[in-house]
């Protein structure tokens, strides 16, 4: 590695930091600048200083504001970020920063789906993260599988473009959104995924509301946000399991000259109308785009 590199640890009472700092200092030597974006007990916070790292106090909340506090307060070349909770493989940092100094990304992030240890991650959540990353991928025309993972590495030019952007809820995918729209190039590096050793999870209240709250941003804020092809197409499919399930109704209802399947016509019913209702809202919402941009 040639220049320096800013790690950033956003951390809530998290036992294992104090081996990750380890482990870093004798990665990166003198090359290292740790900032820690703390948000826990007074005493803990205590504890943390006398590491003798960088330690902020964090006063507003969420992971994303944690993050973008160090990355402000970052000197480093390159500026990396890794959970506090030891979960992450922090070889993965070093790995990352070989791709960003190929020249080959400007942001690669830390793909825990390349190692998932047993029991590191909830079956929902394996699925929850992969769609999340899957519209990310499209949206963003890029091709990652963990938009959510807790470790990334930027340059500090892509981290400059975004310094001013006040971050939204949606954890490392608010970065990836915004360098993304700003053309940085967008890849990952597979990495080891491990259980928690010691606390829980302090991301969010609920995962499921907090995975909405992150898909709402990625839809809303796409460079190309086409309402008509998410609205349309959600309403087109709808409408043709609408139409199948009919099919069926209308089918046994003629063969045997009963009309027995009443739950089944009601969903049929269900589907086409949201179905329809989808396709119009997309139209509205396109025509409304297209008003909102011909006033800009
Ligand atoms: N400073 C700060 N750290 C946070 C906040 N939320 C989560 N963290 C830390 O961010 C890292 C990832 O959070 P974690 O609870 O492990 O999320 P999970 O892995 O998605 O369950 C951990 O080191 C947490 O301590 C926050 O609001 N502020
Ligand atoms: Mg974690």
């Amino acid at each position: 590695m040639n220049g320096k590199i800013s790690v950033i640890i956003p951390t809530i009472e998290e036992e294992s930091v104090f081996d990750i700092i380890k482990e870093l200092r004798s990665q990166f030597g003198s090359k290292l600048e740790l900032i820690i974006v703390d948000k826990s007990s007074l005493k803990y916070h205590e504890r943390l200083k006398a590491t003798k790292a960088m330690v902020l106090r964090q006063k507003d909340s969420g992971v994303e504001n944690a993050i973008m506090q160090g990355l402000r307060a970052a000197s480093g070349d390159l500026i990396a970020s890794i959970d506090g909770d030891a979960t992450h493989e922090i070889d993965g940092i070093a790995r990352a920063v070989k791709i960003v100094e190929s020249g080959e990304a400007d942001f690669v992030l830390g793909n825990r789906f390349g190692k998932l240890e047993k029991g590191a991650m909830s079956p929902h959540l394996v699925i929850g993260n992969k769609a999340i990353s899957k519209v990310y991928s499209q949206m963003y025309g890029t091709n990652v599988h963990d938009v959510l993972t807790g470790l990334f590495v930027m340059t500090r030019e892509a981290f400059e473009s975004i310094r001013n952007v006040k971050p939204y809820r949606a954890g490392i995918a608010f970065f990836a959104i915004e360098l993304a729209k700003r053309g940085y190039k967008v890849t990952e590096v597979p990495i080891h995924y491990y259980p928690r050793a010691s606390g829980e999870s302090k991301l969010a209240k609920s995962k499921l509301f907090y995975g909405a709250q992150v898909t709402s941003h990625i839809i809303r804020l796409a460079r190309d946000y086409n309402p008509l092809l998410i609205f349309g197409g959600l309403g087109a499919i709808l409408l043709i399991c609408g139409l199948g399930l009919s099919a069926y109704v209308v089918y046994t209802f003629v063969t045997t000259g009963q009309f027995t399947l009443i739950g089944r016509s009601l969903i049929a019913f269900m589907l086409i109308t949201v179905g329809i209702l989808s396709i119009i809202a997309g139209f509205i919402l396109d025509l409304l785009l297209e008003i909102a941009k011909k006033l800009e």
